[in-house]
Formats: structure tokens, sequence, C-alpha cells
């Protein structure tokens, strides 16, 4: 099999203003299309983050991709993940602290689940059975709740749907929940925190836990807004509300401060394990977190580490070193959620349900066939649809190139937002509270 043509395409998605310690979202989220066709003319596809710098790699990668054999291409390509140092990462795309390598990383990811997904498609086999079998039918995901001012996203000439309105308070917080586990049945939940001080944060956990009781395991994720101290007062308010399932995630900035916040909450008798998707970001992280015991749960992404196959490398290693493995994620489309829950799909020990952004996207934004892929009882079904199990729809795909032609954005950025609409002298700071 040859690989004879390969697309990039830059689109914009509608994003509303959701809130987290890197600021405010964009009106728009950025995302790549990913097209790889082979010369029988079956196409392979995947979804990445946006923006010029993204769309240059795959093109700086071009002449490795034409012409090569996708089930030979990423061993060729390993070369962009080798580098695994446990360097000052982070998974929020374009935000202080990323380096290099993962735009390295996230390129490699792409091409790497592009290539899954045309072989797949070539052969008639889902993703999840190509890499020795699915473990699961099922992908459970969490409803991820944010504070979040009033207002859809996208452009106002759109008159797009504000389906959750304004939630800044604990009590609409909870209605978001309700809203979002009547919609699609989630059975966790998940607050994006570091957005207003903690006691603020730790009362809608308690409202939350009051409106779901204990069977619905909460997480909350400050992404490191909180110092050493204010982490482990609110691993004690939350004792309780974040027990059994739940999750206390990258409450504090670095392995360091992860591996003290939990070793004052042992000390405390306090349980409540650390998951992580920034002071863990490659296989060199997961290493020190395992010596300093600073994190109990990875979060992998496979947009991030590698793809497919990295992942199942990841739950491989956290399963010998007694770590849980969940999934983080970022504003996505259909076939992001696709390659994600082939990942879970293919990952043995994969312990938590996954994160992800799907339900603040709408149904205009969609490029796959069929618009939006379901989510039922909280989880999204692996089929016997070959590859990712999703297809390009050209008419959508075109929707979404216009849109990124025309809005203003290039890349993300929070803080910017932030400034433009919130408060003009906000800056990130870590830890603020
Ligand atoms: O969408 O604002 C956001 C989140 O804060 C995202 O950027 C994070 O990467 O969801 C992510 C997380 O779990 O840290
Ligand atoms: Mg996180």
């Amino acid at each position: 099999m040859r690989i004879t043509g390969l697309r990039v395409h830059s689109i914009a998605i509608g994003d509303p203003p959701l809130r987290s310690s890197y600021g405010l979202h964009a009106p728009f989220a950025l995302r790549t299309i990913l097209e790889l066709e082979s010369a029988a003319g079956v196409i392979g596809i995947s979804e990445a983050h946006g923006g010029e710098a993204n769309a240059a790699k795959f093109e700086s990668l071009r002449d490795r991709i034409v012409g090569a054999d996708p089930w030979q291409l990423c061993g060729s390509l390993l070369g962009l993940i080798e580098d695994d140092v446990a360097g000052d990462r982070s998974q929020t795309h374009r935000v202080p602290g990323e380096n290099v390598s993962d735009a390295d990383a996230r390129a490699f990811s792409a091409i790497e689940i592009a290539c899954l997904d045309l072989i797949g498609k070539s052969v008639g086999v889902p993703v999840c059975d190509l890499l020795g079998g699915r473990v699961r039918d099922e992908v459970p995901f969490s409803a991820y709740l944010f504070y979040k001012h009033a207002g859809p996203g996208g452009s106002p000439s759109e008159k797009r749907e504000d389906e959750y309105g304004e939630c800044l308070t604990p009590e609409t917080i909870v209605r978001q929940a309700r809203q979002m586990i009547d919609r699609y049945g989630f059975q966790s939940i998940k607050l994006k925190g570091g957005v207003f001080p903690p006691d603020e944060e730790v009362e809608a956990i308690r409202q939350l836990y009051k409106a779901f009781g204990p069977s619905y395991p909460l997480r909350i994720d400050p992404n490191s807004a909180w110092t050493v101290e204010t982490s482990v007062q609110v691993g004690r308010d939350l004792k309780t509300e974040l027990a059994g399932e739940g999750y206390l995630e990258d409450p504090a900035p670095g392995i360091d401060g992860m591996a003290a916040v939990r070793r004052q909450l042992l000390a405390e008798g306090i349980t409540t394990p650390l998951a992580s998707n920034v002071a863990t970001t490659s296989f060199a992280h997961v290493r020190e977190a395992v010596k300093t015991d600073a994190v109990q749960i990875v979060l992998c992404d496979p947009h991030y580490w590698g793809g497919v196959r990295q992942i199942q490398h990841l739950s491989k290693v956290c399963h010998t070193f007694g770590l849980g493995l969940s999934m983080h994620s970022n504003s996505h489309l259909g076939v992001s959620l696709m390659a994600m829950a082939h990942t879970a799909g293919a990952a043995p020990h994969l312990t938590y349900a996954c994160d992800t952004h799907y339900p603040w996207q709408a149904d205009e934004d969609e490029v796959v066939v069929g618009g939006r892929v379901p989510i039922v009882g909280g989880a999204v079904k692996l089929t016997d649809a070959p590859g990712l199990g999703v297809t390009l729809d050209p008419d959508r795909l075109a929707r979404g190139r216009e849109r990124y032609a025309t809005c203003e954005f290039r890349n993300r950025d929070d803080a910017a937002e932030m400034r433009k609409h919130v408060d003009p002298t906000w800056k990130r700071i870590v830890p603020r509270w």
C-alpha cells in the first residue's frame, strides 16, 4: 500500500466562553484535519490541534509521508517522539510551558492515527481491533463541566444556541451537570477549576455531591492554580466528595509540588488519588512521578503521547507501577472523539471514564458524515465500522475551512481572550491561590 496524497485542512469550530486557569476560550477553537489517500483511493483521516504552526508541521513532513507505506510510515517517523525528556511541557496547546518537541509528538500522533484509519479502512477492520483486539465495546466519558460566561461562541451572525447559559456559581454548575447528564447519560463528573477562589470551587463540588450522590464519581482540575498548602486544604475539605473513584487533578504545579501534596494528604490519612496531565506529559515524567509518588493516575491523550500505540504502552506501564489511567481532552470534533474511543478500546488498563469537550461543540461545526457522534449512556460505542468508524463530509469540512479563513484566530491564546473580554489586567499566575 502506498500513500499517494496528503491533505491538510485548517478548520475553526465555534467554542463557548469557557474558563480555566489558562484564561478564557476564544469564540473559535482551531483544529487540523488530516487526510492520507492510498493509491487505491482509500482515505485515512485524523484530527489534530489547529492553527498555522501545526499545519506547517504537517507540510514540512510531506516528502516523508507521500510515497510511504502506511504500515511502515510510523517506524520511520519515530524520531519525532524519541526525544522523550521530562521537560517543562503542557498538554494545553499554546500556553506558556509548551516546548518544541510537543509539535513533533503531536504531528506524529496525527499521522499514526490517520495511518491506522487508512489501514483499517483498506482491510475492513476497526482501529481498536487492528491493534490486537478491543478490550471494551463501549468507552465511558465523564461530564466535563466548565465555569462559563453567557454566549454560545462562534460568530454573532451565526445565531447559535447558548445551551448552558452563564454558569459562574455552584448552583449553575449543578444545573450544567444536570443538563449534560440528561442529554448524554454521563456517569461521572469533572469540574474544571482554577477559576474562582478555592472555597467557591469546593462549594461547587459539595453541591454536585449533594445533587448526584456518591454513585457519580467527582473530579476537580484547577490546572496547577493552587499552592501545596491550598491543595492539601482542598484535599481535606473534599475528602468525602472525592472518595471512591474521584480524584484531585493537577492541584499544584510540578512533580515536586504534587509529591508534597500527596505526602501531606497521606500523613493525614487522606487517600484521594492525584491525577495529572500537566505534571506527567511523557514517559520520562511517569518515571519521576512513580519515584516520588507525585501522581497516582495519568491522564493520557493520543494527540500528545504519540498516538494510539504509545497509549497501549502507557497502559502497560501504568499497570506495572500500580497507577491508574484516564484520558485528557481539549476542544475537538468527532474524528478526535473516535480516535480517543478507539484508543481507550485498545488500552486494557484504562481505569477511569475519559474526559471529552465534545458536548461543548455544536452539530453545525461537525465534519463527519451524519453529524455528531452519539454519546449514549455516557459512552461511545465501538462498532464494526472499519478504521475510526467515521468519514469526512466534504460540505461540512468546507464550512470548517471557511470559518477558519474568515475568523481572526491563528493560535490559542486564552490569556489574551481573558484580557479582551473579562479583565484587561489579567495574567496567568501559577499558583494563584
Ligand atoms: O479546555 O480550557 C480547557 C482545559 O483547561 C484544557 O485546555 C486542559 O488541557 O482539559 C484540559 C485538562 O484537563 O487539563
Ligand atoms: Mg487536566
